[in-house]
Protein backbone atom coordinates (compact mmCIF):
# COMPACT_ATOMS: atom_id res chain seq x y z
CA UNK A 1 0.00 0.00 0.00
CA UNK A 2 1.39 3.13 -1.06
CA UNK A 3 1.33 5.95 2.09
CA UNK A 4 1.22 8.90 -0.83
CA UNK A 5 -1.84 10.82 -1.78
CA UNK A 6 -1.59 9.96 -5.62
CA UNK A 7 -4.49 11.95 -6.86
CA UNK A 8 -2.08 15.16 -5.36
CA UNK A 9 1.01 13.61 -6.72
CA UNK A 10 2.77 15.29 -10.04
CA UNK A 11 3.89 13.45 -13.23
CA UNK A 12 7.53 12.36 -12.12
CA UNK A 13 5.74 11.16 -8.79
CA UNK A 14 3.25 9.07 -10.15
CA UNK A 15 5.60 7.42 -12.29
CA UNK A 16 7.86 6.09 -10.04
CA UNK A 17 5.34 5.21 -6.97
CA UNK A 18 1.58 4.89 -9.17
CA UNK A 19 1.60 1.21 -9.39
CA UNK A 20 1.29 0.96 -5.90
CA UNK A 21 3.33 0.73 -2.64
CA UNK A 22 5.59 -1.86 -0.76
CA UNK A 23 3.76 -5.06 -1.31
CA UNK A 24 2.42 -5.38 2.46
CA UNK A 25 2.64 -9.38 2.75
CA UNK A 26 6.27 -9.62 2.20
CA UNK A 27 7.53 -5.98 2.29
CA UNK A 28 8.69 -6.43 -1.70
CA UNK A 29 9.77 -2.82 -2.93
CA UNK A 30 8.54 -4.17 -6.62
CA UNK A 31 5.08 -5.19 -7.71
CA UNK A 32 5.42 -8.96 -7.27
CA UNK A 33 4.94 -10.94 -11.07
CA UNK A 34 2.30 -13.08 -10.28
CA UNK A 35 2.79 -15.90 -12.64
CA UNK A 36 -0.68 -17.66 -12.31
CA UNK A 37 -3.62 -18.69 -15.17
CA UNK A 38 -5.96 -18.77 -12.29
CA UNK A 39 -7.09 -17.54 -8.40
CA UNK A 40 -8.14 -20.06 -5.75
CA UNK A 41 -11.66 -19.24 -4.36
CA UNK A 42 -12.28 -19.89 -0.49
CA UNK A 43 -15.37 -21.63 -0.98
CA UNK A 44 -17.85 -23.14 -3.67
CA UNK A 45 -19.74 -19.87 -2.10
CA UNK A 46 -16.54 -17.52 -2.68
CA UNK A 47 -16.24 -18.34 -6.34
CA UNK A 48 -19.86 -17.75 -7.60
CA UNK A 49 -19.83 -14.50 -5.74
CA UNK A 50 -17.07 -13.52 -7.86
CA UNK A 51 -18.38 -14.82 -10.99
CA UNK A 52 -21.97 -13.17 -10.14
CA UNK A 53 -19.93 -9.48 -8.80
CA UNK A 54 -21.55 -10.15 -5.53
CA UNK A 55 -18.02 -9.72 -4.51
CA UNK A 56 -14.41 -8.49 -5.82
CA UNK A 57 -11.65 -10.96 -6.49
CA UNK A 58 -9.31 -12.34 -8.99
CA UNK A 59 -10.33 -15.57 -11.10
CA UNK A 60 -8.26 -16.35 -13.93
CA UNK A 61 -5.25 -14.51 -15.77
CA UNK A 62 -7.50 -13.66 -18.72
CA UNK A 63 -10.15 -11.38 -16.75
CA UNK A 64 -7.22 -10.08 -14.43
CA UNK A 65 -4.10 -10.37 -12.49
CA UNK A 66 -2.29 -8.19 -9.44
CA UNK A 67 0.37 -7.36 -11.52
CA UNK A 68 -1.78 -6.34 -14.84
CA UNK A 69 -3.85 -4.22 -12.43
CA UNK A 70 -0.90 -2.34 -10.93
CA UNK A 71 0.10 -1.49 -14.69
CA UNK A 72 -3.40 -0.48 -15.29
CA UNK A 73 -3.70 1.18 -12.17
CA UNK A 74 -0.62 3.63 -12.82
CA UNK A 75 -1.76 4.26 -16.73
CA UNK A 76 -5.16 5.68 -15.75
CA UNK A 77 -3.22 7.85 -13.14
CA UNK A 78 -0.98 9.41 -16.10
CA UNK A 79 -3.33 9.61 -18.50
CA UNK A 80 -5.69 11.23 -16.21
CA UNK A 81 -8.42 8.73 -17.13
CA UNK A 82 -10.79 6.61 -14.20
CA UNK A 83 -9.54 3.31 -15.57
CA UNK A 84 -7.40 1.37 -17.58
CA UNK A 85 -6.96 -2.25 -19.42
CA UNK A 86 -3.71 -3.92 -20.26
CA UNK A 87 -3.94 -5.66 -23.63
CA UNK A 88 -0.73 -8.16 -25.31
CA UNK A 89 -0.56 -5.52 -28.36
CA UNK A 90 -1.40 -2.36 -29.40
CA UNK A 91 -2.98 -3.97 -32.15
CA UNK A 92 -5.10 -5.68 -29.40
CA UNK A 93 -6.11 -3.02 -27.73
CA UNK A 94 -6.85 -1.09 -31.31
CA UNK A 95 -9.17 -4.15 -32.24
CA UNK A 96 -10.85 -4.67 -29.29
CA UNK A 97 -11.62 -1.01 -28.55
CA UNK A 98 -13.24 -1.00 -32.44
CA UNK A 99 -15.00 -3.90 -32.25
CA UNK A 100 -16.53 -2.66 -28.79
CA UNK A 101 -18.18 0.32 -30.31
CA UNK A 102 -18.72 -1.32 -33.68
CA UNK A 103 -21.16 -3.63 -34.96
CA UNK A 104 -21.81 -4.89 -38.50
CA UNK A 105 -23.49 -2.18 -41.08
CA UNK A 106 -21.78 0.92 -38.94
CA UNK A 107 -18.92 2.71 -39.90
CA UNK A 108 -16.08 4.71 -38.21
CA UNK A 109 -13.94 7.52 -38.92
CA UNK A 110 -9.73 7.89 -38.40
CA UNK A 111 -7.53 9.93 -39.69
CA UNK A 112 -5.76 9.09 -43.38
CA UNK A 113 -2.16 8.58 -41.41
CA UNK A 114 -1.97 5.89 -39.31
CA UNK A 115 0.68 2.92 -38.23
CA UNK A 116 0.43 0.67 -41.34
CA UNK A 117 -0.92 -2.65 -39.00
CA UNK A 118 -3.83 -0.21 -37.82
CA UNK A 119 -4.73 1.34 -41.40
CA UNK A 120 -4.84 -2.68 -42.33
CA UNK A 121 -7.29 -3.55 -39.22
CA UNK A 122 -9.20 -0.57 -40.50
CA UNK A 123 -9.44 -0.74 -44.68
CA UNK A 124 -8.60 -4.55 -44.72
CA UNK A 125 -9.90 -6.58 -41.81
CA UNK A 126 -13.12 -5.07 -40.47
CA UNK A 127 -14.98 -4.33 -43.78
CA UNK A 128 -15.26 -8.20 -44.00
CA UNK A 129 -17.30 -7.75 -40.53
CA UNK A 130 -19.22 -5.06 -42.50
CA UNK A 131 -17.52 -2.30 -40.23
CA UNK A 132 -16.50 0.56 -42.79
CA UNK A 133 -13.73 3.27 -41.74
CA UNK A 134 -13.52 6.62 -43.66
CA UNK A 135 -10.08 8.07 -43.66
CA UNK A 136 -9.68 11.39 -43.73
CA UNK A 137 -7.09 14.13 -43.23
CA UNK A 138 -7.71 15.22 -39.95
CA UNK A 139 -5.64 17.90 -39.76
CA UNK A 140 -8.52 19.43 -41.54
CA UNK A 141 -11.20 19.42 -39.29
CA UNK A 142 -13.81 19.83 -42.02
CA UNK A 143 -13.05 16.68 -43.74
CA UNK A 144 -14.14 14.64 -40.15
CA UNK A 145 -17.61 16.58 -40.49
CA UNK A 146 -17.67 15.88 -43.65
CA UNK A 147 -17.62 12.17 -43.42
CA UNK A 148 -20.15 11.69 -39.92
CA UNK A 149 -23.28 10.36 -40.94
CA UNK A 150 -26.05 8.26 -38.46
CA UNK A 151 -24.04 5.21 -39.03
CA UNK A 152 -20.62 6.73 -37.59
CA UNK A 153 -19.69 5.22 -33.85
CA UNK A 154 -16.34 6.34 -33.68
CA UNK A 155 -13.40 9.18 -34.39
CA UNK A 156 -10.28 7.49 -34.26
CA UNK A 157 -7.27 9.69 -34.59
CA UNK A 158 -3.75 8.72 -34.32
CA UNK A 159 -1.96 12.35 -33.24
CA UNK A 160 1.16 13.05 -33.68
CA UNK A 161 0.61 10.61 -36.40
CA UNK A 162 2.94 7.59 -37.33
CA UNK A 163 5.06 8.26 -39.64
CA UNK A 164 4.53 11.90 -40.89
CA UNK A 165 3.83 13.51 -37.73
CA UNK A 166 0.78 15.42 -38.55
CA UNK A 167 -1.15 16.51 -36.00
CA UNK A 168 -4.79 16.82 -35.59
CA UNK A 169 -6.43 19.09 -33.34
CA UNK A 170 -7.89 17.16 -30.28
CA UNK A 171 -9.95 19.69 -28.41
CA UNK A 172 -11.90 21.06 -31.84
CA UNK A 173 -12.00 17.36 -32.67
CA UNK A 174 -13.34 16.40 -29.21
CA UNK A 175 -16.05 19.20 -29.74
CA UNK A 176 -17.47 17.51 -33.22
CA UNK A 177 -17.75 13.95 -31.85
CA UNK A 178 -19.58 15.71 -28.34
CA UNK A 179 -21.88 17.69 -30.99
CA UNK A 180 -22.71 14.10 -32.82
CA UNK A 181 -22.65 11.87 -29.59
CA UNK A 182 -19.90 9.95 -30.91
CA UNK A 183 -16.53 8.51 -28.86
CA UNK A 184 -13.36 10.00 -29.55
CA UNK A 185 -10.50 7.40 -29.54
CA UNK A 186 -7.09 9.34 -29.40
CA UNK A 187 -3.83 6.75 -30.30
CA UNK A 188 -1.44 8.60 -27.96
CA UNK A 189 1.92 6.70 -28.71
CA UNK A 190 4.04 8.79 -30.32
CA UNK A 191 3.65 11.92 -27.43
CA UNK A 192 3.11 9.47 -24.15
CA UNK A 193 1.33 11.13 -21.49
CA UNK A 194 4.36 12.79 -20.54
CA UNK A 195 4.42 15.60 -23.44
CA UNK A 196 -0.39 15.17 -24.11
CA UNK A 197 -3.19 14.05 -22.04
CA UNK A 198 -6.49 13.34 -24.79
CA UNK A 199 -8.38 13.32 -21.67
CA UNK A 200 -8.08 16.44 -20.39
CA UNK A 201 -8.15 17.99 -24.28
CA UNK A 202 -11.60 16.63 -24.41
CA UNK A 203 -11.39 12.78 -25.55
CA UNK A 204 -13.03 9.98 -24.25
CA UNK A 205 -10.55 6.83 -24.71
CA UNK A 206 -7.00 6.94 -24.88
CA UNK A 207 -4.91 4.06 -26.54
CA UNK A 208 -1.20 3.01 -26.70
CA UNK A 209 1.41 0.61 -28.19
CA UNK A 210 2.95 0.36 -24.69
CA UNK A 211 5.46 -1.80 -26.99
CA UNK A 212 6.99 2.14 -27.22
CA UNK A 213 7.79 4.74 -25.24
CA UNK A 214 5.66 3.41 -22.10
CA UNK A 215 8.02 0.07 -21.82
CA UNK A 216 10.80 2.07 -23.39
CA UNK A 217 13.40 -0.59 -23.59
CA UNK A 218 12.16 -2.98 -26.47
CA UNK A 219 11.80 -5.71 -25.15
CA UNK A 220 8.28 -6.25 -24.38
CA UNK A 221 4.58 -6.13 -26.86
CA UNK A 222 1.79 -4.67 -25.21
CA UNK A 223 -1.05 -2.29 -25.05
CA UNK A 224 -3.11 -0.37 -22.80
CA UNK A 225 -6.80 1.82 -23.38
CA UNK A 226 -7.52 4.27 -20.76
CA UNK A 227 -10.74 5.71 -20.21
CA UNK A 228 -14.51 6.29 -18.01
CA UNK A 229 -14.84 3.65 -15.36
CA UNK A 230 -17.76 1.94 -17.31
CA UNK A 231 -16.20 1.49 -20.26
CA UNK A 232 -13.56 0.21 -19.40
CA UNK A 233 -15.79 -2.68 -17.13
CA UNK A 234 -17.30 -3.38 -19.91
CA UNK A 235 -14.33 -3.50 -22.15
CA UNK A 236 -12.83 -6.26 -19.66
CA UNK A 237 -15.25 -8.13 -18.86
CA UNK A 238 -17.17 -8.81 -22.34
CA UNK A 239 -14.76 -8.08 -24.84
CA UNK A 240 -11.36 -9.02 -23.29
CA UNK A 241 -12.83 -11.97 -21.85
CA UNK A 242 -14.14 -13.02 -25.54
CA UNK A 243 -11.64 -11.88 -27.64
CA UNK A 244 -8.53 -12.46 -25.06
CA UNK A 245 -6.07 -10.09 -26.28
CA UNK A 246 -4.30 -10.16 -22.99
CA UNK A 247 -0.96 -9.02 -21.31
CA UNK A 248 1.35 -11.63 -19.85
CA UNK A 249 2.03 -11.04 -15.82
CA UNK A 250 5.87 -10.45 -16.65
CA UNK A 251 4.96 -8.27 -19.79
CA UNK A 252 2.87 -5.88 -17.34
CA UNK A 253 5.53 -5.89 -14.90
CA UNK A 254 8.42 -4.94 -17.17
CA UNK A 255 5.90 -1.94 -18.05
CA UNK A 256 5.56 -0.60 -14.94
CA UNK A 257 9.52 -0.97 -14.64
CA UNK A 258 9.67 1.15 -17.83
CA UNK A 259 7.12 3.43 -16.29
CA UNK A 260 9.25 4.78 -13.37
CA UNK A 261 11.95 6.19 -16.01
CA UNK A 262 9.22 7.73 -18.14
CA UNK A 263 9.45 11.34 -17.49
CA UNK A 264 13.22 11.51 -17.72
CA UNK A 265 13.44 9.42 -20.54
CA UNK A 266 11.14 11.59 -22.49
CA UNK A 267 13.04 14.74 -21.57
CA UNK A 268 16.32 12.96 -23.06
CA UNK A 269 14.42 11.52 -26.12
CA UNK A 270 12.89 15.35 -27.02
CA UNK A 271 16.27 17.27 -26.74
CA UNK A 272 18.41 14.52 -28.57
CA UNK A 273 15.19 14.81 -31.47
CA UNK A 274 15.06 18.37 -31.55
CA UNK A 275 18.74 18.63 -32.20
CA UNK A 276 19.00 16.24 -34.33
CA UNK A 277 16.11 17.67 -36.48
CA UNK A 278 17.42 20.91 -36.10
CA UNK A 279 20.61 19.31 -37.51
CA UNK A 280 18.81 17.84 -40.27
CA UNK A 281 16.88 20.68 -41.75
CA UNK A 282 19.96 22.73 -42.29
CA UNK A 283 21.92 19.34 -43.88
CA UNK A 284 22.61 20.08 -47.54
CA UNK A 285 21.54 16.75 -48.40
CA UNK A 286 18.09 16.72 -46.71
CA UNK A 287 14.82 18.21 -48.13
CA UNK A 288 12.32 18.08 -45.87
CA UNK A 289 12.54 17.56 -42.05
CA UNK A 290 9.28 17.20 -40.21
CA UNK A 291 9.42 17.56 -36.54
CA UNK A 292 6.10 18.71 -34.83
CA UNK A 293 8.71 21.30 -32.66
CA UNK A 294 9.88 22.88 -35.61
CA UNK A 295 8.36 25.87 -36.47
CA UNK A 296 8.65 24.67 -40.32
CA UNK A 297 5.94 21.67 -39.31
CA UNK A 298 2.79 22.42 -40.96
CA UNK A 299 0.71 22.09 -37.02
CA UNK A 300 3.24 23.48 -35.31
CA UNK A 301 0.71 25.92 -33.62
CA UNK A 302 -1.44 23.19 -32.77
CA UNK A 303 0.98 21.02 -31.32
CA UNK A 304 2.12 23.68 -29.32
CA UNK A 305 -1.06 24.64 -28.06
CA UNK A 306 -2.13 20.99 -27.07
CA UNK A 307 1.32 18.74 -26.26
CA UNK A 308 3.58 19.87 -23.53
CA UNK A 309 6.87 18.84 -25.45
CA UNK A 310 7.08 17.21 -29.31
CA UNK A 311 8.36 13.73 -28.58
CA UNK A 312 11.85 11.89 -30.15
CA UNK A 313 10.18 11.17 -33.51
CA UNK A 314 11.60 12.58 -36.43
CA UNK A 315 11.26 11.53 -40.39
CA UNK A 316 12.93 13.22 -42.98
CA UNK A 317 13.52 13.04 -47.15
CA UNK A 318 17.03 12.52 -48.29
CA UNK A 319 18.19 14.28 -51.54
CA UNK A 320 18.15 11.63 -54.08
CA UNK A 321 15.11 9.88 -53.16
CA UNK A 322 14.39 5.91 -52.32
CA UNK A 323 17.78 5.26 -53.48
CA UNK A 324 19.73 7.89 -50.97
CA UNK A 325 17.47 6.82 -48.06
CA UNK A 326 18.79 3.35 -48.46
CA UNK A 327 22.21 4.04 -48.61
CA UNK A 328 22.02 6.34 -45.10
CA UNK A 329 20.03 3.58 -43.84
CA UNK A 330 22.96 0.83 -44.35
CA UNK A 331 25.62 2.87 -43.49
CA UNK A 332 24.85 4.10 -39.88
CA UNK A 333 26.50 2.81 -36.92
CA UNK A 334 24.60 3.70 -33.92
CA UNK A 335 21.05 3.97 -35.17
CA UNK A 336 19.97 0.38 -35.30
CA UNK A 337 17.84 -0.34 -39.00
CA UNK A 338 15.05 -1.85 -37.35
CA UNK A 339 10.85 -1.37 -36.92
CA UNK A 340 9.09 -0.25 -33.63
CA UNK A 341 10.36 2.81 -31.57
CA UNK A 342 10.28 4.73 -28.46
CA UNK A 343 13.02 2.40 -26.87
CA UNK A 344 16.32 4.12 -25.80
CA UNK A 345 18.33 2.73 -28.56
CA UNK A 346 17.59 4.79 -31.78
CA UNK A 347 16.28 3.60 -34.45
CA UNK A 348 15.87 3.97 -38.17
CA UNK A 349 13.25 2.55 -41.12
CA UNK A 350 11.77 3.06 -44.10
CA UNK A 351 7.99 3.31 -44.02
CA UNK A 352 6.77 3.20 -47.36
CA UNK A 353 8.62 -0.25 -47.78
CA UNK A 354 8.05 -1.37 -44.14
CA UNK A 355 5.57 -0.14 -41.44
CA UNK A 356 3.55 1.53 -43.90
CA UNK A 357 4.21 -1.53 -46.49
CA UNK A 358 0.21 -1.85 -46.73
CA UNK A 359 -0.42 0.92 -47.73
CA UNK A 360 -1.17 0.91 -51.64
CA UNK A 361 0.21 3.78 -53.94
CA UNK A 362 -2.34 6.46 -53.63
CA UNK A 363 -2.91 5.80 -50.32
CA UNK A 364 0.58 6.73 -49.34
CA UNK A 365 0.35 9.82 -51.47
CA UNK A 366 -2.80 10.83 -49.89
CA UNK A 367 -0.85 9.79 -46.28
CA UNK A 368 2.25 11.84 -47.33
CA UNK A 369 4.52 9.09 -46.80
CA UNK A 370 6.59 9.56 -49.88
CA UNK A 371 9.29 7.05 -51.46
CA UNK A 372 12.09 8.54 -50.21
CA UNK A 373 10.58 9.57 -46.55
CA UNK A 374 12.95 7.80 -43.50
CA UNK A 375 11.73 7.60 -40.50
CA UNK A 376 14.06 7.86 -37.25
CA UNK A 377 13.22 6.65 -33.66
CA UNK A 378 15.94 8.87 -31.72
CA UNK A 379 16.97 7.42 -28.63
CA UNK A 380 18.83 8.57 -24.92
CA UNK A 381 22.08 8.39 -26.34
CA UNK A 382 24.55 11.53 -26.30
CA UNK A 383 23.19 13.36 -29.18
CA UNK A 384 26.37 14.61 -30.48
CA UNK A 385 27.39 10.74 -31.50
CA UNK A 386 24.20 10.71 -32.78
CA UNK A 387 24.01 13.57 -35.05
CA UNK A 388 28.08 12.18 -36.10
CA UNK A 389 26.12 9.10 -37.43
CA UNK A 390 23.99 10.69 -38.86
CA UNK A 391 26.35 13.11 -40.80
CA UNK A 392 29.18 9.82 -41.53
CA UNK A 393 26.39 7.76 -43.40
CA UNK A 394 25.02 10.98 -45.07
CA UNK A 395 28.19 11.62 -46.00
CA UNK A 396 28.89 8.69 -47.99
CA UNK A 397 25.77 9.34 -50.26
CA UNK A 398 26.80 10.97 -53.61
CA UNK A 399 23.98 12.52 -55.45
CA UNK A 400 25.53 13.21 -58.85
N1 LIG B 1 -0.25 2.62 -32.75
C1 LIG B 1 0.87 3.19 -33.22
C2 LIG B 1 0.95 4.68 -33.35
C3 LIG B 1 1.95 2.39 -33.58
O1 LIG B 1 3.06 3.00 -34.04
C4 LIG B 1 1.85 0.98 -33.48
C5 LIG B 1 2.97 0.08 -33.86
C6 LIG B 1 0.67 0.44 -33.00
C7 LIG B 1 -0.36 1.29 -32.63
C8 LIG B 1 0.49 -1.05 -32.84
O2 LIG B 1 1.11 -1.46 -31.66
P1 LIG B 1 1.77 -2.91 -31.42
O3 LIG B 1 0.70 -3.92 -31.68
O4 LIG B 1 2.92 -3.04 -32.36
O5 LIG B 1 2.16 -2.86 -29.98
N2 LIG B 1 4.00 0.72 -34.58
C9 LIG B 1 5.07 0.14 -35.07
C10 LIG B 1 6.03 0.82 -35.84
O6 LIG B 1 5.98 1.99 -36.21
N3 LIG B 1 7.01 0.00 -36.13
O7 LIG B 1 6.78 -1.27 -35.65
C11 LIG B 1 5.51 -1.27 -34.94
Amino acid sequence: MSKIDLKKAHFSTLCVHGSGGVDEATGALGIPIYQSSTFAFKSAKHGADIFSGVQQGYVYTRIGNPTQEAFEKEMAFLEAGEAALAFGSGMAAISTVVLACCKAGDNFISNNTLYGGTHSLFSETLPNYNIKVKEVDSTDLQNVIDAIDEKTRLIYIETPANPTLAITDIAECSKIAKKNQIPLVIDNTFATPYFQRPLKLGADIVIHSATKYIGGHGDTVAGVVIGKKDFIDKLRSNFLRDLGGIISPLNAWLLVRGLKTLAVRMERHQLNALRIAKFLQFHPKISKVWYPGLTTHPQHETAKKQMLGYGGMVSFEVKGGRKAGEKLMNNVKIFTLAVSLGDVDSLIEHPASMTHSTYNKEELKSAGISEGLVRVSIGIEDPKDLIDDLSQSLHKINLH
